[in-house]
């Protein structure tokens, strides 16, 4: 018996928002929710995949979310967006906040966007993706639940703490990184966890603050950063200017505001746009093609550039869609099934 699901990524799509609008998300919400999930399964980004609806079906059901949110859009500054999520899922909110962002790193060669009061449970690289999409630089940062020890620590201070990048290339797709300041974003170590599986000792301390390779004993006790002290470094930035700069909640405070419901975070995002043009002007081309020899350099030599997987899995996904596995399609299909729909 095969132990996968095929479907074509239209059928995701329409299992998304069908899925979606069956636990009350609004209509424009559920098209945005949808399209970062199977955006994330079409890139072999299986923790932020199609598995993101049973975490996302949760923080419904415990009242974490608000599932009809309107966002509000405001500029505090010439350079600055702020949108207020009012308590839903960030994806609308980016994507309400987005024209005004790059509007306005046209206009003043840089600007930034909060995103506050959202509740964060995706990757972070749709929207570096669609900030590079209008040939403008992008950097995104969220803080995430309290769940990973500093460097020479055992106890959680900080979320998992995501960084993305994106570099617009002429002709071709942007180059795109995007890592959690951990070790491991927290959603590989679930899957491990659903799957039975062992994870590395380095990923993280159980309670008693001993390195274990249970998944489900770290996700009790206490991940890890990436890098050591350099990764400890960058999640205590991330956790500053994605949360008390914007005025939103640090990792520990929207864990606390979660109040034992295991739903996902919430909080703040900071998204800066940076135009090329501000500081090249007429010479943007020029120097944007000097920058390609950085990356022939690095796959001159047979290193790949982040992203490569990615994009080789969007292609793969585009001509042969999708296969998910079993367990998942019918954890699925049973939110679908308690909703009544
Ligand atoms: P990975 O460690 O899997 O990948 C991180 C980045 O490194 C990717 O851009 C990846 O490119 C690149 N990469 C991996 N291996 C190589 C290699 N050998 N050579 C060059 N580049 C490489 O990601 P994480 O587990 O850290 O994070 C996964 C996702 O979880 C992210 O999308 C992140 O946004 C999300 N997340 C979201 C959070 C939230 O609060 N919303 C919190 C934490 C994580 P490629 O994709 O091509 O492999
Ligand atoms: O995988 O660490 C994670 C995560 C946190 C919020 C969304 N994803």
């Amino acid at each position: 018996m095969s132990e996968t699901v095929a479907l074509t990524i239209a059928e995701a799509d329409g299992l998304a928002r069908q899925v979606l609008l069956a636990c009350g998300l609004g209509e424009d919400h559920a098209a945005a929710v949808a399209q970062t999930m199977v955006a994330g399964e079409r890139d072999g980004c299986t923790s932020h995949g199609l598995y993101r609806l049973l975490v996302a079906a949760n923080s419904v059901a415990r009242g974490v979310v608000v599932p009809d949110a309107v966002p509000v859009v405001s500029e505090p500054a010439p350079a600055l967006v702020r949108v207020d999520g009012r308590g839903g899922f960030a994806q609308l909110p980016f994507q309400r906040g987005l024209p005004l962002l790059v509007d306005k790193a046209r206009r003043h060669g840089i600007a930034a966007m909060a995103i506050t009061n959202a509740v964060h449970f995706a990757a972070l690289w749709p929207e570096v993706e669609a900030v590079a999409a209008h040939g403008l630089v992008g950097l995104a940062f969220t803080p995430s639940h309290a769940w990973v020890a500093p460097e020479g620590g055992t106890k959680p201070v900080f979320g998992t703490n995501p960084i993305a990048f994106g570099w617009p290339r002429p002709g071709r797709a942007p180059f795109v990184f995007d890592f959690a300041t951990s070790a491991v974003a927290r959603g590989e170590i679930e899957l491990h966890r659903r799957a039975g599986k062992a994870i590395p000792p380095d990923w993280g301390y159980d309670a008693q603050g001993h390195p274990s390779t249970d998944a489900e004993a770290v996700l009790a006790g206490a991940m890890r950063t990436f890098g050591a002290h350099k990764g400890s470094a960058l999640a205590a930035m991330v956790e500053l200017i994605a949360g008390p700069l914007i005025g939103d909640m640090t990792s520990a405070e929207s864990l606390a505001a979660d109040g034992g419901r295991g739903g996902s975070p919430i909080g703040g995002e900071l998204v800066l746009a940076i135009d090329p043009a501000g500081f090249l002007g007429a010479q943007v081309d020029e120097h944007l093609a000097r920058a390609e020899a950085m990356f022939t350099a690095i796959e001159g030599q047979g290193a790949r550039l982040p992203g490569a997987r990615r994009l080789a899995a969007r292609a793969r996904s585009d001509a042969e869609g999708l296969r998910i596995p079993v367990a998942l399609h019918r954890d699925i299909m049973d939110i679908l099934e308690r909703a009544g729909a």
